[in-house]
Order: structure tokens, then sequence, then C-alpha cells
């Protein structure tokens, strides 16, 4: 997998004004690009997911829930979201959002002394100022007080279940144990409830919500069109970053596998020296530590069509996987000079990027060329 020709691009700042910053213009392998900045001024922007007007609900890691208008508007934030929560993950809309109003939220939940991921929804009101009526329709068990890994994502697949991945909160072996929600990927009906072909609904001391496991830190979750399959995108320890395609059931190894090494060091096996487990079908090593994640469809740019569009958080890039089925061909590291939280493809075909940092920015992407 190493093997395959990295390219970068070019990063050429030109002088065209768009919401008071410089519109840069990018050349990389396949499509000439213009960078413009929607807006700024957000707080570690991490989830994004597009009104059918074309607004954007964002929300910020301190835990708010904002909607910025096209022209980069951004509204107060919308009041009635869980709180006190510390943290706010991913958004995403009902998949008949147009009759129900309802919008989904993963966020971190203090409870019982410790910290846990947790999912709930709630109705958009007409103005879009209140989330009413917002009921908690996941909460990972157990709570852990250590502040980290969390995950977490939101897709709906076709058949509008819902999947939440989660993280292993830095207790690695909790990603084998069945009966905590860590360090798996979660799939639930809309109300939270448990769908009956769910692979574990029947085995005794398993948390019934479990799709797969041996996951570390799952920050990444996109459906592919066409397919309807779900990929998913997990940091790794010291190396060792992985896409995998989860099957019911799957064991995807953490921390009994990896392709990188324990944080202090110690060596972690190779796979696939555990033929019961699940490889990845691509890996990194060094980490280019990933967050979001998605398939371009649009025709702003054409070259790009299907491949596989990751936010590159250390390595301040948008990379780009091009793609022969479930087989990563290629791939393409765009410069972005910034650390991206996540990347997503707006109703208008064109690409939206959210830059973690204390006064985080929307970028988009417009042809160039
Ligand atoms: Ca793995």
């Amino acid at each position: 997998m190493r093997s395959i020709l990295l390219a970068t691009a070019t990063l050429v700042v030109t002088s065209l004004p768009v919401a008071g910053q410089p519109a840069q213009r990018l050349r990389t392998e396949k499509a000439e690009i213009i960078v413009e900045t929607v807006a700024g001024g957000l707080n570690h922007p991490w989830g994004l997911a597009f009104l059918p007007d074309g607004r954007m609900l964002v929300t910020e890691k301190p835990g708010r829930l904002r909607i910025v208008s096209a022209e980069g508007e951004i509204s107060p934030p919308i009041a009635k979201t869980p709180q006190p929560s510390i943290q706010f993950l991913d958004v995403a809309l009902d998949p008949n959002f147009s009759e129900n109003q309802l919008v989904y939220l993963t966020y971190v939940e203090p409870r019982g002394g410790g910290l846990a991921t947790a999912a709930g929804r709630g109705r958009l009101s007409t103005t879009g100022t209140t989330l009413e009526g917002f009921e908690v329709i996941f909460r990972q068990q157990p709570a852990s007080p250590i502040e980290d890994h969390f995950g977490s994502r939101l897709a709906f697949t076709p058949d509008s279940k819902l999947f939440i991945s989660t993280g292993d909160r830095d207790e690695p072996d909790s990603a084998q144990d069945l009966s905590t929600h860590m360090g798996k990927l979660v799939r639930v009906n809309r109300d939270g409830s448990v769908p009956a072909d769910n692979p574990f609904v029947h085995r005794a001391g398993v948390r019934p919500e479990i799709w797969s496991y041996g996951h570390r830190n799952i920050e990444g979750l996109a459906v592919q069109p066409g397919t309807g399959v779900l990929w998913a995108g997990e940091f790794g320890p010291t190396g060792g970053d992985e896409i995998n395609i989860p099957k019911p059931g799957g064991n995807y190894g953490w921390p009994l596998v990896s392709w990188g090494d324990h944080t202090d060091g110690r060596v972690i096996p190779r796979p696939p020296t555990r033929p019961d487990l699940t490889d990845a079908i691509y890996h990194w090593t060094p980490s280019v530590s990933f967050s979001g994640m998605t398939f371009y469809t649009g025709a702003a740019f054409p070259a790009w069509h299907g491949n596989l569009l990751l936010a590159g958080l250390a390595s301040q890039a948008l990379i780009r996987l091009t793609l022969a089925g479930a087989r990563v061909t290629g791939e393409e590291r765009i410069p972005m000079d910034a650390r991206i939280r996540h990347v997503a493809q707006g109703q208008d075909g064109l690409l939206y990027l959210l830059t973690d940092e204390d006064q985080g920015r929307i970028l988009r992407f417009k042809p160039g060329g």
C-alpha cells in the first residue's frame, strides 16, 4: 500500500477577496481549485450538515450549534441543545428532514463523575433558533473519567439506519470488550432502538447496539454512493491510521493487532497475524491523523468523481484517494496549511472544509480552471 506514488499540490495565494480573506488558487493533480473562506471565527468547528436551502448546520467543539449561510453569515448558538456538554461532535439531518425537521447530534456527556459519547435528536424550529424536544437516543456505556477518544461521527445508510462511531476512551482493551460501547461502531434505528438484524442482538452479555468492534477511535464515516456501503476511518496509535469497511460483527483488531505501535513505544503485532480479525483496506504509517471523510459525487470536479476525500489534522491536508471497488489505487495530498477537521459536499457540488482552529474557518473549493 505504501508503494503508491504520493502526489502533492502547490498552493498559490492570489488576491481575490472573499469574506474578507484572500482566495487561494490550488493546482492539484487533477483539478484547478479556488479556495474561498466562507466564514471565520468559529471555535474549533467539528461537524457540518447542509440544510435543504443550502445553509449549514455547524457544531463548535465547546458545545455550540450554529447556522451559517452560504454567504458566511453566522447565527447565534441554537438554543436548547444538550447542556452541559464539554464537547459537541457531529451533526446530521434525519433522512426525512423536510417532513420532520429532526437534527441529530453527537456530543460528550458528563455522567456519574465521568464522560461519555452520547447521541440525540431534536426538531429544528422554523425560525432555526431552537432545537425543540431534544431527546437522547444513545449513551455510550460505561462513562469513563478519561477525557479522550470520543469518536464520533453520524451516518445514515439508505435503509435509514443510524451509525454512531465511538472511541476506546484511551482504554485499549475496552475495544475488545463487547459489554461496553467503547471502541465500537454502533447501529441503531432513528429513535435509538436496536434493529432486529444487528449482529449481536441474541448474544448474552453483549451490547446489542454494536455493529463492529476492535476500533480505536473512529472520526470518519461515509456512505459510498451507489453501493450504500458504510466506510469508516480511525486514528491509529503511533502510525496505523486505518480505513475499514465494517461488516456486521467484524473485529477490526485494536489493540490485538495494529499497523502502528503504542504511543509509549510498546510494539503491537502486525496484521494478518490473527486470521480471525479483519484487516484495514488501507493504512498510513506515519499517521496522517484524519477526521471527517466523504465520497465526492459532484459535477464541479469531474476528475474526482467517486474519490474518497479525508480531512487531515496533523497532516494539514485534504487527502484524496482513488478507488477500484474496495481497493485504494492512488493517493494525493493537497496541502492546506491548517488542521482540517472535516470535509463535506454541498448540494451545489462544491466542497466545504472545516479548519480545526480557535478562529476556525469554513473553506469552499470551487473549480478554478
Ligand atoms: Ca485495525
